[in-house]
């Protein structure tokens, strides 16, 4: 997949797409990330990115221009680029979930623009974005580490990212419930033992522990998975 991040800041987030299961991807040419400065494009002579709002107000917005011409010349002139989804990294969009995740990671290639200060000119929203998600509900200074944040959930979606070490299925939020407790070595650690039922080799009742684990720690933080439609009033 190609993901190419539209940034006033690239240098936040470069090291980031180098390191560990996401670098790997890369080196393998499963994932193809390319950053850009959108300041790059900017027609200005002072190569300003922002100005202040109409109608007044504190901070600065994104102005069209810059913005405009990043994307369109990203994106390319080639039919089957005219379909790739334009995503925009924001508070007030569509909460990121896996389920979202696992959509996006269908597609060949994404373009995601991260905004800053009070965010963009509503014109860009209006023609040039085709999806606005958050990565939850916070504020950061700008949005590169939520585009970040989101490069990382889509590539673990993409099969062949993940090696050994890692695995989709025993994950928090592939059955919608949270994760169970684990354990390594050793069995003893500072006077605190692993739970015998982990040590009995019996593996039914292993499997029906860790499940019981999963109901009593989603119970007490996250209620409201419980009684979603997906686990059936569990
Ligand atoms: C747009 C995303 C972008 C508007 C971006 C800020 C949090 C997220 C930004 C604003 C971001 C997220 C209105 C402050 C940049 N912060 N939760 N910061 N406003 O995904």
């Amino acid at each position: 997949m190609q993901i190419d991040i539209l940034t006033l800041f690239p240098e936040m987030v470069s090291g980031f797409f180098a390191e560990s299961i996401l670098g790997r991807a890369v080196k393998n040419g499963i994932l193809d990330i390319r950053l850009h400065n959108i300041r790059d494009w900017s027609a200005d002579k002072h190569k300003r990115v922002d100005d202040r709002p109409f109608g007044g107000g504190a901070g600065m917005l994104m102005t069209p221009q810059p913005v405009f011409d990043a994307v369109e010349c990203v994106r390319g002139n080639a039919p089957e680029d005219a379909g790739t989804p334009v995503i925009y990294l924001c508070p007030d969009g569509e909460p990121l979930t896996n389920d979202i995740a696992r959509e996006l990671a269908t597609e060949k290639r994404l373009i995601l623009l991260s905004g800053h200060y009070e965010g963009i000119d509503q014109r860009i929203r209006d023609a040039l974005v085709t999806r606005e998600i958050s990565i939850g509900d916070y504020v950061l200074t700008n949005g590169t580490i939520a585009a970040a944040v989101l490069v990382d959930c889509v590539a673990r979606q993409i099969p062949g990212v993940l090696g050994e070490e890692n695995s989709l299925t025993s994950d928090s939020f592939n059955d919608k419930l949270l994760s169970f407790p684990q354990f390594t070595r050793p069995e003893v650690f500072r006077e605190m033992s692993v739970p015998p039922v982990l040590l009995s080799g019996n593996h039914a009742e292993i499997q029906r522990w860790r499940r019981e684990q999963q109901i009593i720690k989603t119970r007490a933080r996250r209620p409201e998975l419980l009684i979603s439609k997906e686990n059936n009033q569990l």
